[in-house]
């Protein structure tokens, strides 16, 4: 992770000459391009001629800068095209290279249109003026980074520290736009995000289940994890709050996630890809990319209850918001090794963790599915219902059929009996995660997952 340029000092103008020269030094050489070549000559030399005409433009005649930047943007928009033709693991590097360069590009010549507007970026007119610029420069780039993947020197390094360094210059002029507008004791009270629905929550509900999963009563050594995820069929157990395994981490303390403000400060203006509609299973079910003050708005803070529930779930956020990978602690037991066999057959690529996180209100479902390795459900914010199955009673649980044999044809929470008659003899686990808590999911366990309320958890696959 680069060094931040502006830390926790005041962010000003000189942010965006700052970022400007950073990616002057990113293309100062074409050596880190010659690659784009294979893009096609017409491609290739209208990228090489617009960052020329850039780095030369004065940047006080707007004509120019309109003018180039149409060129970044049909690069955009052509490697956006490009992409499409090919499935998505199959996509030359070239294309993904170019569709990288051409939204730093982009990027780099809005910077230069920000920095030759002279004004005092400390007034709040002039912040509010500049804000939707920002704004869209951060869309714009983000989605080039998602798809692209950022692959090429020093990409993703350079566009990290180019959003990171905006929503610092985003969140500090809101600070003191809101700081004006309020005095000191109108100010609104911070919604938390986990607190709004207490009352909901089904308290109790833990004592009513039917076959709980065991909780343990303080985290188990190293050796004993070890030999419980090696034996044939390992079996699923919670870590209980307080016994060190997550307590630490930022997340919970002075980075907290249960804050909108916290989580704001950091990624306000990023976009994220949300999933829409009851469960993935569903005819409705879509994704779409929204920028993250807006999911929060619209789904965390207001909870609509009219419409699709919204769910940023199974997305890496942390490879692409590395501020907030700095408030998890991966815990020493997803490196233990454990052996292959017949249900954890393959190690993750390059046997790193795989981090997901998973944010919802109330309400969100993962339909009953299998993962091929060993996870740590970390509960950050909230609580969850599990269901888990072993893989033994596969033929109980009947998988879909195609592309997703890992996901069951039924419908937990109203099981079709006559259509699924064997799935009456499942034997199966439950428990409410709660705040704190780790839960273990063995290999190819299926599992069901309902938010009881606002939740925000990680998984640990390894
Ligand atoms: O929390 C969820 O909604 C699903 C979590 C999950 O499926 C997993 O961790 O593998």
């Amino acid at each position: 992770m680069p060094a931040s340029i502006s830390q926790e000092m005041p962010i000003c103008h000189s942010t965006f000459q700052e970022l400007y020269d950073k990616l002057v030094q990113l293309f100062h050489t074409n050596e880190g391009r010659k690659d784009l070549e294979y893009c096609g000559v017409s491609i290739y030399s209208l990228f090489e001629s617009t960052l020329k005409a850039t780095l030369v433009c004065q940047g006080d005649s707007e004509i120019d800068l309109t003018e180039l930047l149409s060129k970044a943007k049909a690069l955009t928009d052509y490697c956006d095209e490009a992409i499409l033709l090919y499935h998505f693991k199959e996509v030359p590097d070239h294309w993904r290279r170019m569709l990288m360069d051409s939204g730093l590009l982009n990027v780099m010549i809005q910077l230069k249109g920000l920095i030759s507007i002279r004004t005092a970026s400390e007034a709040p007119t002039d912040f509010e003026k500049l804000e939707p610029k920002v704004q869209s420069m951060m869309s714009e780039l983000d989605i080039c980074l998602v798809v692209s993947g950022a692959p090429g020197p020093d990409r993703r390094s350079t566009a990290l520290l180019v959003l990171d360094e905006l929503q610092a210059w985003l969140t500090a002029g809101r600070r003191r736009v809101k700081e004006r507008q309020e005095a000191p004791s109108a100010k609104r009270l911070k919604v938390d995000v986990g607190e709004r629905q207490k009352t909901e929550k089904e308290e109790g509900a833990a004592g009513r289940l039917k076959y709980p999963i065991e909780r343990l009563t303080e985290a188990p050594s190293f050796e004993w994890f070890l030999a419980h995820c090696n034996q044939e069929i390992p079996t699923p157990f919670i870590l209980p709050k307080g016994c060190g395994i997550i307590d630490e981490w930022p997340a919970f303390k002075h980075h907290p996630w249960k804050s909108t403000e916290y989580l704001l400060s950091v990624a306000a203006d990023r976009v994220v890809p949300v999933e829409i509609g009851s469960q993935y299973t569903d005819a409705d079910w879509s994704q779409k990319m929204m920028r993250f003050s807006d999911f929060v708005q619209e789904h965390i803070v207001k909870q609509e209850k009219d419409g699709p529930p919204a769910y940023l779930a199974q997305h890496d956020v942390f490879y692409q918001i590395p501020r907030l990978e700095r408030d998890i602690i991966i815990p020493d037991y997803c490196y233990i090794e454990a052996e292959l066999n017949d249900s954890y057959v393959q190690r993750t690529p390059q046997q790193e963790v795989l981090k997901n996180a998973w944010f919802g209100p109330k309400g969100t479902v993962s339909p009953l599915h299998q993962d091929p390795y060993h996870n740590l459900l970390c509960q950050v914010v909230g609580s969850k219902y599990l269901k888990l199955i072993s893989h033994q009673q596969t033929p109980l649980v009947y998988p879909r059929e195609g592309l997703m044999t890992n996901t069951s044809q039924i419908d937990v929470e109203h099981p079709d009996v006559e259509k699924f008659p064997a799935y009456k003899e499942v034997h199966y686990l439950e428990c409410i995660l709660q705040e704190g808590e780790v839960l273990y999911i063995p290999p190819k366990w299926w599992h069901f997952v309902k938010s009881l309320e606002t939740s925000f958890s990680v998984s640990l696959w390894f």
